[in-house]
């Protein structure tokens, strides 16, 4: 093993305030001294956390003013908006794992396609519309999906403010989360309960983790 190991990529999805953000920073400490035990260059960070939509770029305060209402864009242009925002950070991506380090990132395509194909059919915002732009991103070796009710995550703190933070529109976006899942196979996309406590949550991530984190002498593959 001469070259250097990639970092792994790997995403975690869910409804919203299903505990992404939560569980993401908690997989990147795990990561994190898991690796720094192992290895002596501890000052070397060995995963990090990303966020999409990354609100801070031009792109992505427009996104941020369209979520919050401040804005209002066409379902087709919004879309292609969220999807010019991971492209925009897709030579990042590349770079660390090159470099050998991990990527924990809070959504990623599966959100775009998922929240933009739940209004069709009212508008022509076809599944296969919606995948055609994520087309050839740096593909996730794992993508966790935390699975909750609707009806539990409502209950979370902060629900509401944002615009798809309704039950129905939440319901919709579960069902193309599940067509997604099935196409990109078991060995990708793995379904989380994220309805129980947070330490459940974290453990059951972690044991799907671990193996992935050894798997490191593949190449990283695009969408789709
Ligand atoms: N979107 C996104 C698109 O339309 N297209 C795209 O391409 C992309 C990338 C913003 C919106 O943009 C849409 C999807 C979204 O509607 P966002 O910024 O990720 O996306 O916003 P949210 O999904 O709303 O993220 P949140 O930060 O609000 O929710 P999280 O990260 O899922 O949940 P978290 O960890 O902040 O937890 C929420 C609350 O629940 C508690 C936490 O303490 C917190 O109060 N909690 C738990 N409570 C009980 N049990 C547990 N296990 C808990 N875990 C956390
Ligand atoms: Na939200």
């Amino acid at each position: 093993m001469s070259s250097l190991a990639r970092g792994v990529f790997i995403v975690i999805e869910g409804l919203d305030r299903s505990g992404k953000s939560t569980q993401v920073a908690r997989l990147v400490d795990r990561i994190q001294s898991a690796t720094t035990d192992a290895s002596s260059s501890g000052s070397t960070p060995r995963a990090v956390p990303l966020k999409f939509p990354d609100r801070t770029t031009a792109i992505g305060k427009m996104i941020d003013a369209y979520l919050r209402s401040e804005s209002d864009l066409d379902d087709h242009a919004i879309h292609l908006l969220f999807s010019a925002n991971r492209w925009e950070l897709a030579p990042k991506i590349e770079a660390l794992l090159a470099s050998g380090t991990t990527i924990v990132a809070d959504r990623y395509a599966f959100s775009g396609i998922a929240f933009s194909a739940q209004k069709s059919p009212h508008l022509n915002l076809t599944f296969e519309w919606c995948k055609a732009p994520e087309i050839g991103l740096p593909a996730p070796d794992l993508t966790l999906f935390l699975d909750v009710k609707p009806e539990i995550a409502m209950q979370r703190g902060g629900y509401g403010e944002e615009r798809y933070e309704k039950q129905e529109v939440q319901t919709r976006v579960r069902q193309v989360f599940e067509r997604i899942g099935e196409e990109i196979g078991a060995d990708r996309w793995v379904v989380i309960d994220a309805g129980q406590d947070r330490d459940k949550v974290g453990d059951d991530i972690w044991n799907r983790v671990v193996p992935v984190l050894r798997d490191t002498h593949k190449p990283v593959t695009r969408l789709w």
